[in-house]
This record gives C-alpha cells, sequence and structure tokens, in this order.
C-alpha cells in the first residue's frame, strides 16, 4: 500500500532540534566566525526544507489511489484536510528556504551583526515550523492510520454486510484466514478486515466489514461508511447476513430496508442473503446457516465458489478443489 513508504513525521519541535544540532556541527567546521554563523543559518535552512519537501512528495496524489483507498482516506481523514496540510507544508518549506537565504545574504553583508543575525533568522524559521505544528501532527496521524489499512489486492472478493451484530465476523472467522474479533455487542467490528481461503491454486478474498444501520447516510457514523466503500467499491459478489433471531438486538425488518438500500447502491454486483444464527431460528426462503453448529455453512461457501469459478477474474485453469 502506498502509505506504507511514508516515514513518521516528526513534531515541530524534534525537527527543529534535528536542524539546529546538524547546522551547530557544520558552524564548528567553519574557522571564520562570519562564515560560521552563515552556515549555521544555511544549514538550519537546507535540513527543515528537505524534511518538509520530503514529506510532501512522501504523501500519494490521492487522485490516482485505487478507488476504495481514496474513499477510506476520505471518510477517516477527509482528503480536503490533508491536502491542506500538505500545502501548508510546502509554504512552510518555502518560507524557511528565503529566510535561510535573506539571512545568509545579510550575515555577509553586515558581517559585525553575524551573530544577531544568526538568531534572528534562527528565530523566524522555528516560529514558520510552529505555524505548521498542526499540520505535520495531523499527516503523522494519517499516516498512521492509513498504512494500517487492509490490503485488498485486485482479485476475486466476497464483502460480507449486513447490520451489527448479526454473525459477519463469525462466519469470517470459520471459513478464511481472518481473525476478526466477535462480540455480542454492535460495532465489535470497527474497520474493513481482509482474510483469504485457498481455492486450488488460487485464493479467495473475503473481506469483513462493520456493521451497517438502515438510516440516513448523513446520520452513519464513519465505521458504516467504511463498510459501505468495501461493498461499492471492492466486492465482486455481496453476501448479506440477516440474523432472524433478532439475537442482534435489530428487528428483521430494518434489516432487510437496509439489504434493499443495498441493492441499489451495488448496481450490478450480486448480492447473496444468508440467514445467520439458523440455531436460534430460520427463515423460510433464504440460505440458513448456524456457524455456533457449522451447519448450512458448507452450502454457503459453495454458492461463493461458483461465483469464482464464473467470474472472468478467475484463470480459466482455475480448479474446483479446495484445498484447505
Ligand atoms: N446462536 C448463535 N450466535 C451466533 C452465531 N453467529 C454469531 N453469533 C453470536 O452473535 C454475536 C455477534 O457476532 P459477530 O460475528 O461479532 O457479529 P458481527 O456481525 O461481526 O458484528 P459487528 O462487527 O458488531 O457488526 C456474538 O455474540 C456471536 O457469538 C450463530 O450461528 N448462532
Ligand atoms: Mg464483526
Amino acid at each position: 500500500m502506498e502509505f506504507e513508504t511514508i516515514p513518521t513525521i516528526p513534531t515541530a519541535d524534534e525537527l527543529l532540534e534535528r536542524a539546529l544540532k546538524r547546522a551547530a556541527a557544520a558552524k564548528k567546521e567553519k574557522r571564520n566566525k562570519v562564515r560560521a554563523n552563515e552556515e549555521f543559518v544555511r544549514s538550519v535552512s537546507k535540513s527543515l526544507y528537505d524534511k518538509l519537501d520530503d514529506t510532501v512528495h512522501r504523501f500519494p496524489t490521492f487522485e490516482n489511489l485505487p478507488v476504495f483507498y481514496r474513499d477510506m482516506t476520505n471518510i477517516l481523514f477527509s482528503i480536503d484536510k490533508l491536502r491542506k496540510s500538505l500545502g501548508a507544508l510546502t509554504w512552510a518549506a518555502g518560507r524557511i528556504r528565503d529566510v535561510g537565504n535573506e539571512y545568509a545574504w545579510k550575515i555577509r553583508s553586515n558581517p559585525d551583526d553575524a551573530s544577531n543575525l544568526r538568531k534572528a533568522a534562527t528565530g523566524r524559521m522555528a516560529s514558520i515550523m510552529h505555524q505548521v505544528e498542526d499540520d505535520l501532527m495531523l499527516l503523522n496521524n494519517a499516516r498512521d492510520v492509513l498504512r494500517k489499512l487492509p490490503d485488498i489486492r485486485d482479485e476475486f472478493t466476497v464483502v460480507v454486510a449486513g447490520y451489527p451484530n448479526v454473525g459477519k465476523s463469525s462466519f469470517i472467522r470459520l471459513v478464511s484466514s481472518a481473525t476478526p474479533q466477535v462480540a455480542g455487542y454492535a460495532f465489535t467490528t470497527k474497520q474493513v478486515v481482509v482474510g483469504h481461503r485457498d481455492v486450488g491454486r488460487e485464493r479467495m478474498q473475503i473481506v469483513d466489514t462493520p456493521g451497517i444501520l438502515d438510516r440516513p447516510a448523513e446520520e452513519r457514523n464513519y465505521i458504516e461508511h467504511q463498510a459501505l466503500s468495501a461493498i461499492t467499491n471492492v466486492a465482486d459478489v455481496i453476501l448479506f447476513i440477516i440474523d432472524a433471531s433478532e439475537a442482534c438486538g435489530y428487528p428483521v425488518d430494518r434489516q432487510l430496508t437496509l439489504l434493499e438500500e443495498i441493492r441499489r447502491v451495488v448496481g450490478d454486483v450480486p448480492v447473496e442473503v444468508v440467514v445467520s444464527k439458523s440455531d436460534l431460528e430460520e427463515m423460510e426462503g433464504y440460505m440458513n446457516m448456524s456457524t455456533t453448529t457449522e451447519e448450512g455453512v458448507d452450502e454457503v461457501v459453495a454458492l461463493l465458489l461458483r461465483y469464482m469459478e464464473a467470474s472472468p477474474r478467475s484463470p480459466p485453469e482455475y480448479s474446483q478443489e479446495e484445498n484447505l
């Protein structure tokens, strides 16, 4: 993933401290006092400029990110805010370079005042750095979160969706390599999780999503929006899970309304429905399964395999044989 190559972004004070240390070393090397002060200013300016400029360039161009990652970046941080912060760093880098050049020249032209000018230059550069303190922090925070986004590959993908607490993660744990947390309360899964299942020489990518409530888009939280992004951007088939027992805490009719909404937003992507917790309650006219007794689970997997077999993403030599 593109965010993995961004190194930690230090705070403004850490950057200043490093730049000053480096500059002090550079200053020592110059015998001539005026030259030493000039070198100090140039060195601070260059260290800060380089680090700010490098940070800006390490971030990917948001427009070029795959849609899912662009969406996630937007949901979690707002691309606009990140762009503004990157813009602030570019501004700061430019100002620091200018101050460095300006004061290096002043020191040369006013050798008697060299030491005061050096201090003034350092003060101005520190003040510019402090103006972008919050931007550096936001970008570092974004870097920490975004680099941990699930690595969703361009391969056949099942996205498991549904209301909170219906048993999505329990199913994924049972049928894939992923080990998402399972708990008896809503929004246990807070971000998209990727698991895999080997199928012959191929593998099926299975994505667990946080629960979504049937409510207006503007009332949905960022956890629900992540789920919707996975559903609309990466799914070859959606497995929609309904808890007919309502042990999840939500009525079936609300779950069915959500199902209809999802069918509408995904357009051509097939949506398969399965009723979970069949040990508690079954529902006629649907596939039923229980991850507790494992009844019905193999049939659901077989259905997903048929989609995989028929998918244009699967190579023709793909074998139905499962390699578990
Ligand atoms: N009786 C019964 N309980 C189940 C079954 N599957 C899951 N559960 C329980 O339902 C609760 C929710 O399960 P999860 O797998 O965490 O549900 P989820 O849909 O991933 O929930 P969120 O991540 O919060 O959206 C847990 O207490 C599970 O033990 C089942 O087949 N039968
Ligand atoms: Mg879950």
